[in-house]
């Protein structure tokens, strides 16, 4: 079988050729290892090429390069003599042009230190884009000029009430600076019009009063969590209850200043507007309201994303969805995003039982949610893009997002536990060609993933040893 000879990288590339001869002794400085750019090539895309006696990588672009040395990274190994690397042929290139992680900092908050981290392990796994869920119920995280009080008032907490925090300006664009060296984009979400408490306890006079849905009771009832209170910091994590006033012109002029803030910051050409689970919502004000904002992004110069929920809205021409259903979608889910497309938008998949690397992936698991079910590292890796919703077209799909909320996850070493090795599969499923080409199969994945620890162990990072899977020896 194919995958028994597949060398242990993720994501697997696109054509490996093993070669001959002795391994290659590599200096300690890997001053042996030439690199350089040579243009032409697909964006992205890199060659290696290892000999008995010399190792080239070789990108399209500076991206190109950066992958080629992840790979080449996954492909040294170490003996009592030092380390080495066999003869071998690479060329690869990525299956899609968007591929994302997204991390919340707004449920608990987690800084700067702890985001280069994130991205570092990312961009190792060859993601692209980082989705920063900057605001939500629990805490706004990003200093605004224009309206000061959104961190001085509604930072200081995070769920269960641990301790909040903000990213100043400078801090956002530390941050920035640390992903486009590693040629990540920087994604930034203010979720809107829902998952806005924290605004109401800032400026009590932008939003709602909560509106209190049956199952978010019910939950906090059984979580032993407080229901949201008008204009006091929420330490609980139902959703829901919480919006903008949509018909007053003040919130636009709140939004204008805002979204225009967030936009001059970030160099990429996306801004997310969230638009998820805004329940206690009127379809009508929803409506209107998604239309109105989503243009306003175009008007600054963006292009928007938004949650499924967004497409049964008109958006603005080319807003991009991003669905997290399920893999077998419920038909209302895959209605909601077929809108995106039909504007002239493209999707983002990010179906919650497969790359949501928030939910357990077995039940006693420490941290974690349960709503989109269990999901174990082989379920992670069981699903094929083009094969999620019948009506969208494979030229439609921009990519896959594998998002981490952190309602449970308060430490870096929770973030490392639910991250790894799951977004691996994820990295794989966005990266590699579809499901069905050899090595795009669990034994083959498994396999490879047992080897990636050693790497993840020399870099101090943490990750969940899975029962499935059969590790190496760090
Ligand atoms: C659903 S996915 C949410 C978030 C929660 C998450 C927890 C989405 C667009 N909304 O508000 O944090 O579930 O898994």
């Amino acid at each position: 079988m194919v995958f028994a000879n597949a060398l242990p990288l993720i994501p697997y590339p696109r054509s490996v050729t093993v070669g001959e001869g002795a391994p290659l002794r590599l200096a300690e400085d890997d001053a042996d290892v030439v690199t350089r750019i040579e243009a032409g090539g697909a964006p992205e895309s890199y060659t290696i090429d290892v000999t008995s006696s010399s190792a080239e990588i070789i990108g399209a672009d500076a991206a190109g390069l950066f992958y080629g040395q992840q790979t080449f990274a996954q492909l040294v190994e170490h003996d009592v003599q030092g380390r080495f690397v066999a003869p071998v042929t690479i060329a690869d290139a990525p299956r899609f042009p968007y591929r994302g992680v997204m991390l919340d900092i707004a449920r608990h908050f987690h800084g700067v230190e702890v985001i280069k981290g994130y991205i570092d392990r990312a961009s190792s796994l060859k993601f692209n884009h980082l989705h920063l869920h900057l605001s939500d119920d629990q805490g706004w995280r990003l200093q605004i000029d224009s309206w000061p009080l959104l961190t001085e008032k509604a930072s200081g907490t995070s769920a269960l009430g641990d301790p909040g925090g903000f990213l100043s300006k400078d801090d956002f664009r530390e941050i920035l600076a640390y992903a486009a060296a590693r040629h990540m984009v920087v994604v930034p979400e203010i979720d809107l019009p829902g998952h806005t408490h924290a605004v109401g306890v800032a400026y009590p006079d932008l939003t709602e009063a909560p509106v209190l849905n049956d199952h978010l009771v019910t939950q906090a009832a059984e979580l032993g969590q407080d229901l949201p209170v008008d204009g006091e910091p929420f330490l609980g994590w139902g959703v829901g209850h919480s919006s903008v006033r949509i018909r007053q012109e003040k919130t636009y002029d709140f939004l204008r200043d805002v979204l225009g803030e967030v936009a001059e910051l970030t160099p990429g050409p996306y801004l997310h507007i969230g638009g998820d689970e805004a329940l206690g919502t009127p379809k009508e004000d929803y409506d209107y309201f998604i239309e109105r904002v989503t243009s306003m992004v175009r008007e600054l110069g963006k292009t928007p994303i938004a949650w499924h929920e967004a497409g049964a809205a008109e958006v603005a021409e080319g807003t991009i969805g991003q669905f997290w259903g399920a893999r077998t979608p419920d038909p209302g889910h895959a209605a909601a995003i077929e809108g995106f497309v039909a504007r002239g938008g493209t999707v983002i998949l990010s179906p919650s039982d497969a790359a949501y690397l928030d939910m357990k992936p077995e039940a006693d698991f420490p941290v974690g949610l349960v709503w989109a079910g269990l999901i174990p590292v082989s379920q992670s890796y069981d699903w094929e893009p083009s094969e999620i919703l019948e009506n969208v077209p494979d030229d439609a799909i921009l990519g896959v997002e594998a998002p981490l909320w952190t309602e449970t996850a308060r430490t870096a070493a929770d973030i490392d536990r639910l991250i790894f090795p799951r977004a691996a599969a994820q990295a794989e499923i966005a990266w590699s060609r579809q499901a069905g080409s050899p090595e795009r199969d669990w034994d083959s994945f498994s396999s490879r993933l047992g080897a990636l620890s050693r790497l993840w162990a020399a870099s101090g990072w943490g990750w969940y040893a899975s029962p499935e899977v059969a590790w190496a020896a760090v």
